[in-house]
């Protein structure tokens, strides 16, 4: 195997011998055959198109959650994974025969051998040997998994986008097409970032058209005296799904980890049994799932491998799976039934209380925008000299601990705007307020890194600039897998500048490469929270 798409690749160079984040090696090869079938079928459906034909969207959610299963900590379940490469190649096999023109198709598009094992051995990452073109193919792979996830979340509210699963598909084909060149390739990673901004945005629309905009709110972290359920991941819709059935059953349901934001809707308001977030970012998920005490929901990806004290407890649906533990799922449109996991709730005892007090979130796009005035008197009086995007994801590296530092170094008179993970590194310090204001406004999850993006440019129109840079506001932002890649790449499109990236730079990136992103959109690492603080002029 080799793998190196995550930001706790071993040794910042590549996974080889097994991940780190607990992926081995046979599930880590058949992933890399379920991306090049994926590739495959894509370069099908973009010559079909090319031929004036439609392509249903059944096979464009296909394509979504092929993708969504290879992102990191999504699925560690080899025969599911194996199923979905014998499914696409049958979708493949039937769309190849409408093809009038095959001439030009990649041989991923032509294969449909029966020896899987063999085959992923010989398409993974390593398959490109130009390291310039192996690190752009990657690039654009990644941001093109972190925009699938967000596609099928969309998908599951009903929201399709025929442009952009169009655009994805002939991205992906493109990644397999060797007549492209360096420059070829860094066009069309801006051009990922393009629809990476779409994409956001059309997730924020299918999310607010379903659940409203999200709101200030305060989220209890405490825990209450029935049995309950925890669910993880990004997907709303199964929230939507699991708090329907769980009504008047007695059980309760807490949000982990990116499921937080959820709370900030005001649809989900309406279920007295929906009782708070507990714990924290993904990765101390073996701790908090088992002082949970009941059956813990993975909707996506962040599993980390559980231990045998509540694997029977952990669940998962969509694109996440672990083998051994149950899956629950339906067609997109159709109810997931819960009902199971609601039973063992029933039997488990109430969590084990963690902390208390609560947090406060819910500064999306429309929730700011009511505060403008507000916030732009505190930016013309100097109550805010700056807005420090802290964006992005936790982890389990001891560097991220920069992180928790940086924040509470922060002068008083600046604002923290967070979205994803990242967040559960300062939003239960005691940072304070400005005249009202919270020196950390959450906007939501990765995802919504689209809310900060509108903010800034709303900020930008309302002080009658012309770029976005002028504006007061810097970017500290940490990744960890591929939907910060998109989120990063959606950002580098909007012309966003001189954006800091940790802990460390992407292994993906060959020097070539990262000399591109540093000298074409300042993109810079980070060194340690004091001379940060300076270069940022903080
Ligand atoms: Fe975190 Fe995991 Fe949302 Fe990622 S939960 S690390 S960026 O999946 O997706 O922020
Ligand atoms: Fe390694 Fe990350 Fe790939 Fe897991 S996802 S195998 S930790 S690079």
């Amino acid at each position: 195997m080799f793998c190196y798409q995550c930001q706790e690749t071993a040794g910042c160079k590549g996974c080889t011998a097994c991940g780190v984040c607990g992926k081995q090696p046979e599930v880590a090869v058949m992933q890399d055959l379920l991306v090049y079938v994926t590739k495959g079928l894509s370069a099908v459906t973009t010559q079909l198109r090319a031929e004036g034909k439609t392509v249903d969207k059944t096979v464009n959610h296909l394509i979504s959650v092929n993708l969504f299963i290879t992102i990191t900590n999504a699925n560690f379940d080899l025969d599911s994974i194996t199923t979905k490469v014998t499914e696409t190649l049958a979708v493949k096999e039937e769309l190849l025969g409408q093809v009038q023109n095959k001439e030009s198709l990649p041989e991923a598009a032509l294969w449909n051998g029966s020896d899987y094992t063999e085959k992923a051995k010989t398409v993974g990452v390593l398959a490109t040997e130009n390291e310039d073109i192996r690190s752009l193919r990657e690039l654009i792979t990644y941001g093109l998994k972190g925009l699938a996830a967000y596609t099928k979340h969309a998908n599951a509210l009903l929201n399709d986008d025929e442009e952009l699963d169009a655009f994805l598909q002939s991205a992906l084909a493109k990644t397999l097409d060797d007549s492209l060149s360096v420059d070829d390739l860094v066009a069309l990673t801006l051009e990922v970032g393009k629809y990476g901004v779409q994409g956001m945005a059309d997730l924020d629309a299918a999310n607010t058209t379903a659940y409203g905009n999200p709101e200030i709110t305060t989220v209890d972290i405490g825990v209450r005296k029935n049995p309950a359920i925890l669910i993880s991941g990004h997907d709303l819709k199964d929230l939507e799904m699991l708090l329907e059935q769980t009504k008047d059953t007695g059980v309760d349901v807490y949000t982990h980890s990116e499921m937080l934001p959820a709370h900030y809707y005001p649809f989900f308001k309406k279920y007295p049994h929906f009782a708070g977030n507990y714990g924290n970012a993904w990765w101390k998920q073996k701790e908090e799932f088992e002082s949970f005490n009941g059956p813990v929901l993975m909707t996506t990806n962040c599993i980390v491998p559980p231990k045998d004290s509540y694997k029977d407890r952990l669940w998962t649906t969509g694109a996440a799976g672990y083998p051994g533990c149950k899956h629950i799922d339906a067609p997109y449109g159709e109810a997931k039934d819960f009902s199971a996991i609601i039973e063992q709730a029933k039997k488990c005892p109430p969590p084990t209380e963690i902390e208390t007090g609560s947090i406060i979130g819910g500064f999306a796009h429309e929730q700011v925008f009511a505060l403008a005035d507000t916030v732009v008197e505190a930016v013309k009086s100097g109550a805010i000299r700056k807005f420090v995007v802290m964006a992005g994801c936790d982890g389990r590296a001891k560097s991220r601990s920069y992180y928790q530092e940086f924040a509470e170094k922060l002068p008083k008179d600046t604002v923290i705007l967070t979205a994803g993970c990242a967040k559960y590194k300062y939003n239960k310090l005691d940072l304070g307020d400005i005249g009202g204001i919270p020196r950390v406004l959450d906007a939501g999850q990765c995802n919504d890194s689209y809310s900060l993006a509108l903010i800034a440019l709303k900020l930008k129109e309302v002080f009658g600039l012309n770029d976005v840079n002028d504006l007061p506001i810097v970017y500290n932002i940490s990744w960890y897998e591929q939907k910060a890649v998109i989120v990063l790449l959606a950002l580098l499109y909007l012309g966003v500048k001189n954006i800091h990236l940790g802990p460390t730079l992407p292994a993906f990136l060959s020097p070539n490469m990262a000399k591109v992103l540093v000298d074409s959109f300042g993109i810079a690492g980070i060194t340690n929270v004091d001379d940060d603080m300076r270069i940022f002029g903080l």
